[in-house]
């Protein structure tokens, strides 16, 4: 389905879309046969006639924390998912249908009433198939989807599969957040006419005196050859015609007078403004056959070892690290869940956040457009070691896929190719060099940049992207309780990956787990005095680096607690949040709070 572009579904006069969401039905497998559901072809019929426990399983959501069952929570292998739904009538000859999941992690082949449609692999991202032929109109249509968690050593992100001596299968990762699996993004059905818009690519061309220039580009598909024309309007917010051009000849550019300008919050009232890109199909009487809006925001990003800028204008980014995470769905997709998060990432005065460590929902990075937050932008290659061919394939793919889906996304301000990889490797460098080079084939508007863990020295990677990230845990897991050595060791880490580098830095992980309502006084590793005071030595270092103009970001990890694998150094998964899980603050979001709407200020 890579050949696709991967709009997002919408209604507009020419398209109309059902939603799959619901409960489905939902069968644990086997990994082998028999009983693993291939072997049997249990795509073939309806689950409910197999002689198999059939469960009800949401969608969208991730199965692990649904039932009670801790064998379904830590499941390695196969699960079947199934419903039933009718397609509309009119349907059959609006032209073309489509089937569309937001994800399904980590592996996925689906079925239409028992013919195999599409496969896709690596979680957090969109896939689509023209499923056309494979509907019936009048009469209930079946779809079947299995889906595999396993992670092995050349998937993204890899993992390893144990047997243990009761011959159950045990999934191992390196990373510390819970691998949750199943469909946990929206799936729609969608119609398009036949002659359709494919995709759509808009880039901010130039942004000086008064006038913007965009760049853009129109994919349709046109083969009942018919004459069509093409054509993009730009409609402000009020609804009032800017300007027009042609497309679907290649590259074509729009120049806007007097732009407003897409500002991120807090550097400006209005923040996150977004024009609507406008794309018709015309036919030869000029009636409208295909149409998509697009939202777009005009803003241009531009950087030098010294400074970080949006629209000619200073940078400097604070926020954190987050997860899809939440009790209950895991990683699937919660309305409430997102918007509530916007509000809080808002009243603490965050501007940017990065997608640790894998990409987000499409309606996650809607919110972050339109509301001015930046993203950092991260590829599910988090931990990455054991540097082969087919990794670097998969690693490559994902950030293909990544950048195809959110190229026209004016939140997105960088684009991070891993996290934590073990760059201490030689093979790391021509793998890392290469996996660079790779995003910037697709995109060269926005600075790239790889979350290092390992020590300055230690790694050539850093030499390749536009940013140096690093990640490091003073007064946690090094230095445990010396808050006294904190602001030293980060001024003086900061500036030797800039010496070394002489690039722009952040500081992309600090922190320290803290149980909400422990309190200890003096301060004690785990109370909420403890986080307050350990981020109050980094915001000491932060103000001295500073004024040194390379240092562009500080980011506390995590937004909220967030569930983990189990292990003993985890007590009811990772607590380094400012907010719990549940979403309420601890004494360190009320103090970030004063730090991030101070540093608003100062901008
Ligand atoms: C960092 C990882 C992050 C972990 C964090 C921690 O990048 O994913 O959650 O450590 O241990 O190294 O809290």
């Amino acid at each position: 389905c890579t050949e696709y572009g991967i709009l997002y579904p919408q209604d507009s006069e020419t398209r109309q879309r059902v939603s799959l969401d619901g409960i489905w039905n939902f069968v644990q497998a086997n990994t082998t046969k028999p009983l693993d559901g291939y072997s049997e072809h249990w795509y073939t019929k309806s689950l409910k006639d197999l002689n198999v426990n059939v469960q009800l399983m949401p969608v969208p959501a991730s199965y692990n924390d649904i039932t009670t069952d801790w064998t379904l929570r830590d499941h390695v292998g196969i699960v079947w998912y199934e419903r039933y739904f009718h397609v509309p009538k009119t349907w059959s000859d609006v032209g073309r249908i489509w089937l569309r999941f937001g994800s399904v992690s980590y592996a996925a082949q689906v079925w239409i009433n028992g013919v195999e449609v599409v496969s896709h692999q690596i979680g957090h991202l969109p896939f689509l198939v023209e499923i056309s032929n494979y509907i019936y109109f009048g009469k209930e249509n079946r779809i079947t989807v299995s889906c595999d968690n396993t992670l092995l050593e050349d998937t993204i992100p890899q993992g390893k599969v144990h047997v243990l001596n009761s011959g159950r299968l045990a999934q191992t990762y390196t990373f510390d957040f819970f691998n949750y699996a199943g469909i946990d993004r929206s799936v729609f059905i969608y119609t398009t006419p036949f002659v359709y818009i494919d995709d759509i690519s808009v880039t901010v061309e130039s942004v000086e005196d008064s006038k913007a220039v965009l760049g853009y580009d129109v994919v349709y598909f046109n083969d009942d050859l018919r004459n069509i024309t093409c054509q993009v309007d730009l409609i402000d917010k009020q609804g009032i015609h800017v300007c027009s051009g042609d497309c679907g000849k290649g590259k074509a550019q729009l120049t806007i007078d007097n732009p407003n300008l897409w500002w991120p919050y807090l550097m400006d009232k209005n923040p996150g403004y977004l024009y609507t890109f406008e794309v018709k199909l015309l036919d030869q009487n000029e009636e409208v056959v295909d149409i998509y809006r697009l939202p777009v925001g005009i803003r241009i990003l531009s950087w030098t070892d010294k400074s970080f800028m949006i629209n000619g204008k200073q940078l400097y980014l604070h926020g954190f690290g987050r997860h899809e995470d939440s009790d209950i769905r895991g990683k699937g997709l919660d309305l409430p869940l997102i918007i509530r998060d916007h509000n809080l990432i808002r009243w603490v005065g965050a501007n940017t956040y990065r997608t640790s460590h894998y990409p987000y929902a499409e309606e996650i990075m809607d919110l972050a457009d339109s509301l001015g937050i930046m993203i950092i932008d991260e590829c599910p290659g988090v931990n990455i070691e054991g540097y082969s061919d087919n990794l670097l394939i998969n690693h490559k793919k994902s950030l293909t896929e990544l950048i195809k889906r959110d190229k026209n996304r004016p939140s997105v301000i960088m684009w991070s190719a891993a996290n934590e990889p073990r760059t201490q490797y030689p093979a790391a460098k021509s793998y890392f060099e290469e996996v660079i080079k790779h995003i910037k084939t697709l995109d060269t508007s926005r600075p790239t940049t790889i979350v290092e863990a390992q020590r300055y020295t230690a790694t050539d990677a850093s030499f390749f992207v536009d940013i140096v990230s690093f990640n490091r845990y003073n007064g946690w897991y090094s230095n445990a309780g010396n808050l006294d050595e904190i602001a030293s060791s980060v001024i003086e880490e900061a500036t030797n990956w800039h010496n070394r580098f002489q690039k722009l830095v952040i500081h992309q992980e600090y922190g320290g787990d803290t149980l909400e309502g422990l309190h200890f006084l003096p301060t004690f590793i785990w109370s909420e005095e403890y986080q307050v005071q350990l981020m109050s030595q980094h915001f000491k270092a932060y103000d001295q680096l500073r004024k040194e103009g390379f240092f562009i970001g500080e980011f506390i990890w995590n937004f909220a607690d967030f569930k983990t694998a189990q292990d003993y150094t985890r007590v009811g998964g990772n607590k380094k949040g400012i907010f719990t899980r549940n979403r309420q603050p601890k004494a360190s979001a009320h103090f970030l709070r004063k730090r991030y709407w101070a540093l608003a200020e100062r901008l």
